[in-house]
């Protein structure tokens, strides 16, 4: 086959996209075979599956159907935390060609492991990834997410070198390098975080490049979560299409879902990532539509099968279909995970409904922190905000009617007031990966 045919961007259809278009019933077919394979496979090979499994009276020929995922045992990190570092894997080490890990907030981080097969398969997930993005040979991708133990930087490099494109390796940090490098290479795309770019955007004005005057067209972002309020801002201030990529290190890392041209949800590459949501309380599938914890078996995976893992990530599944024409399904953006949700005088708020609030405030900077205390047994919260430097000059009532108006705006959506403190810009804490927005002081007080 000519090499140029994977990446004919006349193509209306690209081939390494197929599966993302096979017809429903073809894929649930496919999805119990594989199912099945990996419930014998696992139950083989991995002892705490086994335990489980027997504890609960479950053997691998009891997976008659799809639905019947359901009888086997929910898996969580703290799993992955008791059998460190290697004690999920089902093959031996010989087989092992990569590891990476998830730094874990607290102690030893989590250790996953791919084999030859499993390196390609995730491979092939960013790639359709990628190309549902618009993206193909002929494309140069600056990819900024962290190189090393960090999925981030490998998984998107390995799928955008196989997929034709140039791929600038320049991992996440030395900002003005970064745009020193986009404007020199002429990268059309760029990858990393939402808040690193952020970041950047911020770093080319201080160089006096405006991004909307460079080639730059495609912005791949994940591994944090954000909202459509930042994507407008991103898409004005860089003049680029912003695409929202999803995974997760257990899982495989970058490529788990991704968005389409239709930005309305993201699709799971579902012949390897099979998707359920879950009541998180009670652990009841939930039905498409509902709300409830995300959680996926990897079909296909052999150094580390994960089967029913717990993200902890909210997300709904659905509406189908998709006007992409993709059949794998879809679930609506990540905007938060169930360990991420404060509560606050006993309301349960996500740190993005806040971001939503001052975003839709003109003149609120996409760069804030929320810090939580308590005084006298109260709750108290704060959302410091960065302004534009000009807004500064205005007259105090100018600037205390912007105040007011973000105060108000984020009261709107968790409906409890927060006290707002307007920052200048630049001087609040930026990072190179996920931003860390939320300070808690309540524990330490
Ligand atoms: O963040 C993998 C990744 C790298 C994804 C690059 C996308 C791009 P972890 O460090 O294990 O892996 O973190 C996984 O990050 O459970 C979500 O809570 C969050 N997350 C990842 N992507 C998104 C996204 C990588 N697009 C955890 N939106 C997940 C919201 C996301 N949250």
């Amino acid at each position: 086959m000519n090499s140029n045919y994977w990446n004919d961007q006349n193509s209306p259809v690209m081939p390494v996209s197929a599966p993302d278009f096979m017809p429903q019933e073809q894929l649930r077919e496919l999805q119990l075979h594989r199912l099945k394979s990996l419930v014998k496979y696992t139950y083989d090979r991995v002892e705490l599956f086994r335990n489980r499994c027997v504890e609960r009276g479950v053997r691998p020929e009891h997976i008659k159907n799809l639905e019947d995922i359901a009888i086997l045992p929910t898996f969580t990190k703290s799993d992955l935390r008791d059998t460190y570092p290697f004690g999920l894997f089902a093959t031996p080490m010989s087989e092992i060609v990569r590891f990476h890990a998830s730094s874990g907030t607290t102690g030893k981080p989590i250790v996953v492991a791919y084999t030859k097969d499993d390196l390609r398969l995730w491979s092939e997930c960013v790639q359709r990834a990628l190309a549902a993005c618009g993206l193909g040979a002929g494309d140069i991708i600056q990819n900024a997410y962290g190189y090393g133990l960090f999925t981030g930087g490998l998984g998107l490099h390995q799928g955008a070198t196989d997929l034709g494109l140039t791929v600038v390796p320049v991992s996440g940090g030395n900002s003005e390098r970064q745009i020193m490098l986009m404007r020199d290479f002429g990268a059309t795309a760029v990858s990393c975080t939402p808040s690193y770019f952020l970041h950047l955007i911020d770093a080319a004005k201080a160089q006096g490049v405006d991004m909307r005057d460079l080639p730059l067209r495609v912005g791949v972002f994940g591994a944090e979560p954000w909202t459509d309020e930042m994507r407008r801002h991103i898409e004005e201030e860089a003049g680029i299409e912003a695409f929202d990529i999803y995974g997760l290190t257990e899982i495989c890392g970058p490529g788990v879902g991704i968005e389409c041209k239709e930005h309305h949800g993201l699709h799971i590459f579902e012949d390897h990532f099979y998707p359920e949501i879950l009541d998180p309380e009670t652990l009841e599938p939930l039905p498409d539509g509902e709300e409830g914890e995300l959680v996926f078996t990897t079909l296909t995976k052999q150094a580390m099968p994960m089967i029913r893992y717990r993200t902890r990530d909210l997300s709904v599944i659905g509406p189908d279909p998709c006007e992409c024409g993709r059949r794998i399904r879809r679930i609506r953006r990540i905007h938060a995970r169930t360990d991420d949700m404060l509560i606050i005088r006993g309301v349960n708020i996500f740190p993005s409904q806040i971001e939503a609030g001052l975003l839709s405030v003109d003149g609120a900077l996409p760069h804030y922190a929320i810090i939580v205390t308590r005084e006298n047994n109260l709750d108290k919260l704060e959302v410091q905000v960065e302004i534009p430097r000009e807004k500064f000059s205005d007259k105090i009532s100018e600037i205390e009617k912007l105040r007011a108006q973000i105060a108000e705006s984020i009261h709107r959506i968790i409906n409890i007031a927060a006290t707002v403190t307007l920052a200048e810009p630049n001087s609040l804490p930026r990072s190179e990966g996920k931003a860390r927005r939320v300070t808690d002081l309540r524990g330490r007080q």
